[in-house]
């Protein structure tokens, strides 16, 4: 029996695959149960690709299996193990009954839909239940709360120094290592030729993983993607390894060509962790300070190392405390009254423009695509498009091996379709063909022409742009980052904005036919 006396069932979910998880941080071998379920709600709440589903399963039961190794008591429900389709909350009811527990010790999941299901449950279980803090994080949704109270405008620049002192990260004293403490203006080089960055790190499956990938490729087969070949790492050491081959061979030249993208280079010099860091197997603080012992040792220049850090001490914890601070509410936010369903083939990659077909093509072989691409390929398109914002968002959260709502979704909603109004960033990422073709070499394989403004052949993206630019006029001019844009837009002739909705009306009505 415990030094407590008391018997807990402590309950792990399958992106909290730490030992540092709150509920099992002080586990007692002599009288707790570790308990994880693979259940039918949590692998179809979304169409998720399969390859994040291997992973995630994958993981979850190498980290069960490591634990009843070093001699935990574990109590493991498989996929298929129950007869009828089940819930995280009924499992953890049968398995505290069975196991003649006094009290069951959960961790905040990582999203409402999840939060919502266990307050409704705690009360009528029949146990004492303890729900803790996730505070595998830089910043917790309290701290963020307070910085963000009483302020006009939430900044991710402002939130990061602060993430930088508080972490000590690049700082000399009170002042950020270089003296400066962004470096973005050195993140945007375009492509050249003869990139050859290294792959990232691949494991070939185990008995473990084989028997996941049979298992989903017999009860998901219309799930999106593949499993030929599966290669994430599933394991704390594997995804270290991982981290190790990033920092030793892409990470020097992650800061100049982070905004590039290139139709056969799917990963570039991109770190390929937000895998590992989103279901436990990376800490966030001890991957940066990896990063940052790199710069101090001169492997890696400023530019990489202050550009990879601000990423994730800065974007993925403000994009985490905004998910939290706005409340279950955000997800219905729809700025432009977008209403255009998703188009077809952003679930087969099957479109004349070269940009969208290697970039969704992409998404659905490895279930990854980089920031970029996310951004300015498949979410500009779907903005301009007016692709109501909750179908891009469904869609975001089923193919990306990385997706968790409390990071996805702020990172669609706000970021990508400016559909919160503004909340998380200063203006919409809207951009024509240019910027496409500045920083890609898709445009020189696509059948339509960059350089044409109108027309049948003219890039889409072309006149979508001054289109989404005309039509939200109203609630785009006092934007005081949107002034220039209109001035130029005003200075055009009667007959080229004429042009412009007229190529954007023919697009439109043949992509969604009504
Ligand atoms: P790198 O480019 O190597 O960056 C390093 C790390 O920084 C990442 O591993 C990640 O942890 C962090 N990071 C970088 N940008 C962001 C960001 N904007 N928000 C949060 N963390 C960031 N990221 C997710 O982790 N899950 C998602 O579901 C997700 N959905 C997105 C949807 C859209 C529409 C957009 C525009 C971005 C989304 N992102 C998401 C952010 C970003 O695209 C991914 O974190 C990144 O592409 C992951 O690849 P990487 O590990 O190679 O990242
Ligand atoms: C993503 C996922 C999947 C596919 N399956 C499971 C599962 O079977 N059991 C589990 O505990 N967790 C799973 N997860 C992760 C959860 O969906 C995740 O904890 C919530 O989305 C909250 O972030």
């Amino acid at each position: 029996m415990s030094s407590s006396g008391v018997k807990y069932l402590r309950v792990v979910l399958g992106d909290q695959l730490s030992l540092a998880t709150p509920s099992i941080r002080s586990f007692e071998r002599s009288s707790d149960t570790l308990f994880m379920a693979e259940v039918l709600e949590e692998a179809t709440y979304v169409r998720h690709h399969k390859k994040k589903l291997a992973l995630v399963l994958s993981a979850m039961r190498h980290f069960a299996a490591d634990r009843e190794a070093d001699g935990w008591t574990v109590d493991y429900i498989r996929l298929g193990d129950s007869a009828t389709p089940n819930t995280l909350t009924s499992e953890i009811q049968r398995a505290a009954q069975r196991h003649g527990c006094d009290a069951i010790i959960l961790t905040m999941p990582g999203e409402w839909r999840l939060l919502q299901a266990f307050q409704a449950w705690i009360p009528n279980c029949g146990y004492r239940v303890e729900l803790l803090q996730d505070d595998r994080f830089i910043c917790s949704p309290d701290e963020f709360e307070r910085w963000a109270e009483g302020r006009k405008q939430l900044r991710m620049e402002f939130f990061y120094r602060e993430m930088r002192r508080k972490t000590g990260l690049l700082m000399q004293g009170d002042t950020p290592v270089g003296d400066q403490w962004n470096f973005d203006a050195a993140n945007r080089q375009p492509p050249k030729q003869g990139l050859s960055p290294s792959q990232p790190l691949s494991f070939a499956p185990d008995d473990i993983t084989r028997d996941v990938i049979d298992l989903i490729n017999r009860l998901f087969p219309d799930h999106p993607g593949h499993l030929d070949p599966f290669w994430f790492g599933v394991t704390r050491d594997q995804a270290m390894q991982a981290l190790e081959q990033f920092v030793s061979d892409r990470l020097p030249q992650f800061g100049d060509f982070q905004d590039a993208m290139v139709s056969d280079q799917h990963f570039l010099f991109h770190s390929i962790l937000s895998i590992y860091l989103n279901i436990g197997l990376l800490d966030p603080l001890q991957v940066c300070q990896r990063v940052e012992r790199a710069y101090r040792d001169g492997h890696a220049p400023l530019n990489a190392v202050e550009g990879f850090i601000r990423q994730v001490i800065g974007w993925r914890e403000f994009v985490r405390g905004i998910y939290w601070l706005k409340g279950q509410t955000y997800g219905n936010k729809n700025f432009f009254d977008h209403q255009n369903p998703l188009p077809h083939f952003y679930w087969t990659g099957e479109t004349d423009m070269a940009c969208l077909s290697a970039c969704i093509g992409q998404t659905l072989d490895e279930a990854y695509a980089h920031h970029i691409q996310r951004l300015m390929i498949t979410g500009n398109f779907a903005m301009l498009a007016g692709v109501d914002p909750f179908a891009i968002h469904e869609w975001y959260l089923a193919v990306y091996a990385d997706a968790y709502e409390w990071v996805e979704l702020p990172n669609t909603l706000g970021m990508s379709q400016f559909a919160d109004g503004g909340v998380l960033a200063s203006k919409p990422y809207a951009a024509s063909g240019n910027y496409i073709n500045r920083m890609s070499d898709y445009c020189g394989q696509c059948r339509f022409k960059v350089k044409q403004k109108a027309g049948p052949d003219a890039c889409p993206f072309n006149y979508l742009y001054w289109d989404f630019i005309s039509r939200h006029r109203e609630k785009l001019e006092g934007n005081p980052r949107m002034g220039t844009v209109y001035r130029t837009w005003d200075r055009m002739a009667a007959e080229r904005k004429a042009e412009v909705a007229a190529d954007a009306r023919r697009f439109l009505a043949t992509t969604f036919p009504r």
